[in-house]
Order: structure tokens, then sequence, then C-alpha cells
């Protein structure tokens, strides 16, 4: 895929931070409810995008993504000792945390061994999509540098997911924000290309190659719609190469398809966000995503620091 001009680089960085966000918001309004309740509400994704007419709330993917953004906006790279700090900083449990994540961050907040609770609570690590929700600012930042964007992408995953699965599911969202960032015409078969190239697990590699042949959006529930990385990334990086063109109908079949469904708008808004540029995300639902301390107006300026830091670091 060819390279987007840096001009452009600025709305992308700000599209898929807010896409994130408002894919999130929207989808956080029916977590767990099931493909079938959706599809008895909303006939269609346009009944979808245009039914919200209060404020949007984000969950904690939404928070979670801004603790690593401003990790990389303040440092340049994922450090652990930050990474922690800023989860911590920003930890408000009532935006809906995976219970494992709850355990973890509150063993970081008490000063305990948070790795060692990370271990215990779920033994050979969290294989939730907790990881990956909260990874693309790692994948806007290492854009045009996959070996570093693979690493910092497992660093930002390690806390709070040592599973082999979610630290993959984090790889490939971040290489998928990566892959977007830098497209300006987007070709199906170069994107799967790229991200079967990037795995490691069979898992990952068979959901890929079921992925590139999908071409209705009836076939994205095989896919999965779970909270477990292997059941939602593939889907929402599926989402977008569906619909490349548009950020409603890519959030929307997102979340008509039910389950873990603010996750996996997240994930499929912050990729559709960063190839689409800020412009193309609806005003609406910008407009009604809520504008408190690290609302809106934050994110948009920390999406800014995170495009300063890219274009000092590249020549
Ligand atoms: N947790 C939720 N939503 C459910 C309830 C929200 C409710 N509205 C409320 O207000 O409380 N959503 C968020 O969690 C997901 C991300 O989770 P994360 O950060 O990965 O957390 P965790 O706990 O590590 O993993 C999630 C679940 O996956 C299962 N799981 C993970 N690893 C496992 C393992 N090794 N063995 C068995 N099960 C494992 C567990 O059920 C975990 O709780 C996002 O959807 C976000 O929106
Ligand atoms: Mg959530
Ligand atoms: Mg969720």
């Amino acid at each position: 895929m060819n390279s987007a001009p840096n001009e452009k680089l600025l709305a992308r960085f700000e599209g898929c931070l807010l896409g994130l966000a408002v894919g999130d918001a929207l989808g956080g309004r029916f977590e767990a409810q099931s493909a079938e309740h959706l599809a008895a509400r909303f006939h269609n994704v346009a009944a979808l995008i245009h039914y919200p007419n209060d404020e949007l709330w984000y969950t904690d993917d939404t928070q979670m993504m801004i603790g690593v953004a401003e990790t990389l906006a303040d440092y340049g790279e994922i450090t652990e000792v930050a990474l922690c700090r800023a989860f911590v900083a920003n930890y408000v449990p009532t935006r809906g945390y995976g219970r494992g994540a709850r355990a973890v961050i509150e063993a970081m907040e008490d000063g305990r061994d948070y790795r060692s609770v990370a271990e215990q609570y779920f033994p050979g690590g969290s294989f939730g999509n907790g990881a990956a929700m909260r990874v693309a600012p790692v994948g806007l930042l290492f854009c045009d540098r996959p070996e570093r964007m693979r690493l910092q992408a497992r660093l930002s995953s390690l806390p709070t997911h040592m599973h082999p699965l979610g630290i993959e599911g984090a790889v490939l969202i971040a290489a998928a924000v990566s892959c977007a960032t830098r497209a300006t015409k987007f070709a199906s078969d170069a994107f799967f290309e790229e991200l079967l190239d990037t795995c490691t697990t069979t898992e990952f590699r068979r959901r890929i190659e079921s992925a590139s042949t999908i071409r209705d959006k009836s076939e994205l529930t095989s896919l999965g719609n779970g909270i477990d990385a292997l059941n939602s990334v593939v889907t929402a990086i599926a989402c977008f190469a569906l619909t490349p063109h548009s950020y409603d109908e890519t959030v929307g079949n997102a979340v008509l398809l039910g389950g873990d469904t603010d996750t996996i708008a997240a994930m499929a808004g912050a990729i559709s966000g960063a190839y689409l540029g800020l412009e193309k995300i609806p005003a609406r639902l910008l407009d009604l995503l809520e504008d408190g301390p690290k609302g809106r107006t934050y994110i948009k300026g920390l999406a800014g620091r995170l495009f300063d830091v890219y274009s000092r670091k590249s020549p």
C-alpha cells in the first residue's frame, strides 16, 4: 500500500484515538447484548449511528488507551513504570474493567507485586482483549518501524496480559493501525499479508486467513464476539477490511455483532479512524462524546502530542 503524505497524518492520529473512543462509547451502551436483540432494535447501521442523542460515555477501553498514549507522548516509548503509573492515575473502576485487570491495577495502586497478582489471577496470564483494546497509540507512533512497533506493543501488554494470545492480539491491532495509518489506498491482500507476517501463533494465523476471505457482513460472526483476544481482535480487523471507506459501516457492523460491542467497535474504530482521518468520523457522534477533563478535547490534544513525538523521531 502507498504511504500517506505527512500533512494528512495528524488527522489520522486524531481519527485513530477519537475513532476508538467513539466506537467504545457507542458500543458501551450494548456490551454483552446479543446480535439478535440488537437486530430487533436497529434495522440497519444507519439506525444505530443516528440513535444516540445524549452524552456518550467511554469505558475502560478508552481510559486505558489514554494511559498508553500519555506514556508514549511523555517518554517516546513504553516504560513499564510510567505505564502502570498512568493506568493507576486514570483508573475509575466504574468504567467497566475486566475483573483480572481490576485486580492487577488495584495491586499497582497499593504498591503490591502486581505481576504475581496477574500470574495468580489467571495462571498462564490473561488472554482477555484488554491489551489489544488500548494498544492503538503504539501502532500510530511506530507506524513506519514494524519491529519496534511489535516490541512496544508487547511491552504495553505485559503488566496485565502475559498470555501469548493476549499479547498477540495487541500486536495484531497495533500492526493493523500501523498499516492503516500509512496507507493511501487500502489493498486487502497486502493488508492481510502484513498481518499474517506478524502472526506467531497458529490460532491467530487461522483467524486472519479466514478473515481475508470475508466478503459479506453476514460472515463476520464466524470470527467471534467474545471478551477474549482470539474471539474479538480479528473480528475488529475484518470489520474494517470489509468497509475501509466508511467509519460508520465499520463501527456499526462491529456493534451489531453483539457480545463485546464496546471493545470490538473500539478496535475497529481505531483502525478505521487511522485510515480515514478525523473528518470521516460523524461530527454528531464526536459532539456527543464526553468532554470532561480527559474527554474528547483532551484526547484530540493527546493525538497531537503523539504526532509531535512521531514527527521529531521520523526522518
Ligand atoms: N469487563 C468488561 N465488561 C464486563 C462487565 C462490565 C460491567 N458493565 C461493569 O460495569 O462491571 N469489559 C472490559 O473487559 C474487557 C477487557 O478485559 P481485560 O482487560 O482483558 O480483563 P481480564 O479480566 O484480564 O480478561 C477479561 C476476561 O477474559 C477471561 N479470561 C482472560 N484470561 C483468562 C484465562 N487465562 N483463563 C480464563 N478466563 C480468562 C475472564 O473472564 C476475564 O474476566 C473488555 O471487554 C472491556 O470492555
Ligand atoms: Mg469496555
Ligand atoms: Mg468490552
